[in-house]
């Protein structure tokens, strides 16, 4: 999972070691010198004044103590060099945005390159900064964590900003709860459907399914398999080709016998289809969803990101279901998709099983990303 992103990152934060790690040797050595000239000037000091006219005067015991001064001078030398030698590893070192100009291109490259959506990239990139420069950090401590934690607290800023807790809203949510299910084809709507079914059944909700891909040949036995295997209600039409008509009969059918929420499959379709661009619409006119999700793959990257938008914009959706993490390589989508919709992920599919759904966490989301 993410492993191309890992790898990634990992330029960036040694690009930053390096800078700190050269800065700080610079400025110790010019401690260095600057304790070399001080321990010069008290090694003559000493010397004029118990050697010199003092010495002289007393012959013999006055040459002793002359050879005593410049032992101690040697001594005081190397003590002082050693300090000097020391304060490589003690320095402490500011970085400026001169200093990070690089590393922080390198980062902004490797957030490209893994798909992060461009304005998103430049939010982390700027964050980051924020949190480097002007920071004094010991060159010993250790830079990969100081690096880790500024990505960390960066990547957590555009991760948790439309946070929402979809357990806490279905639990307080009149029922039933209506959901629909909208996206492309093949992404994983009717997958995530039985694995949320799943989800929502182990937490004491009744659920019913709705057949509401009424385009695709196979769509309605596919959900029927799920509906049969995890035991719940499908309510579907014979010949009927009107998936609005569907979905309002599974509505009517969770009020009569009080069940708790509503999946609502739908044909995959994509935003340049002028008509099933109106039948979605219509649904949400008929159904009057509580929650329209979009599903997308992860792996589509930008791609992805681009379509949540246009879904977005042609129905406003409530928010996101990325699948196919367990597959992703990049990482992007998941790091863009709710900073560029404006709506939270509610989950993140990572693997084709019914238990594999996450319930979305920024802090999860992180752990894998970042490889802690
Ligand atoms: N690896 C992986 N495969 C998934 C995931 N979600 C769905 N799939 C697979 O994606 C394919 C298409 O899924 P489906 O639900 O039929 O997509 P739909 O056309 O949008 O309804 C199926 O083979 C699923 O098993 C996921 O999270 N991880
Ligand atoms: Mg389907």
């Amino acid at each position: 999972m993410f492993n191309r992103f890992k790898e990634r990152l990992k330029g960036f934060k040694e690009a930053v070691s390096t800078k700190i790690q050269e800065k700080g040797e610079a400025e110790a050595k010019k401690a260095e010198a600057k304790a070399a000239d001080k321990s010069n000037a008290e090694e003559k000091r000493p010397t004029q004044d118990k050697g010199g006219a003092v010495a002289a005067k007393e012959g013999k015991a006055g040459e002793e103590e002359a050879g005593q001064v410049q032992n101690n001078g040697a001594k005081a030398k190397q003590s002082f060099t050693s300090r000097a030698k020391s304060l490589i590893f003690e320095q402490e070192v500011v970085l400026d945005e001169k200093d990070l100009a690089d590393p922080l291109w390198e980062l902004e490259m490797a957030l490209m390159e893994s798909d992060v959506a461009l304005p998103v990239a430049e939010t982390i990139v700027a964050t980051v900064r924020d949190e480097l420069v002007g920071r004094k950090k010991k060159i010993r401590a250790d830079i990969g964590e100081i690096v880790e934690e500024a990505l960390r607290s960066a990547l957590f800023k555009v991760l948790s900003e439309n946070y929402f807790d979809v357990d806490e809203f279905i639990a307080r949510a009149d029922k039933p709860v209506k959901i629909v299910f909208v996206g492309v084809n093949g992404t994983g709507k009717t997958t995530s459907i039985a694995k949320v079914a799943r989800y929502l059944r182990d937490r004491g909700y009744s659920v019913v399914l709705a057949a509401g891909d009424t385009f695709r040949a196979g769509a309605v036995e596919q959900i029927e398999v799920h509906a049969k295997n995890l035991e719940v209600k499908l309510v579907k039409h014979k010949d009927g080709k009107d998936p609005a008509a569907v979905i309002f009969d599974a509505v009517e059918y969770a009020k009569a016998h009080h069940r708790d929420v509503v999946l609502a499959d739908t044909a995959g379709r994509l935003h340049t289809n002028i008509n099933l661009m109106d039948q979605m619409k219509k649904i949400v006119r008929v159904v009057d969803p509580d929650l329209l999700i979009f599903v997308d793959e992860a792996i589509a990257g930008n791609d992805a990101v681009e379509r949540a938008r246009l879904f977005n914009e042609a129905v406003p959706i409530d928010g996101t279901i990325l699948t196919k993490t367990d597959a992703d390589a990049k990482g992007g989508a998941a790091i863009s998709i709710s900073h560029i919709t404006g709506k939270p992920v509610l989950f993140l599919g990572v693997g084709q099983d019914y238990p594999d759904l996450v319930k979305f966490e920024p802090d999860w989301l992180l752990d894998r990303l970042l490889g802690s």
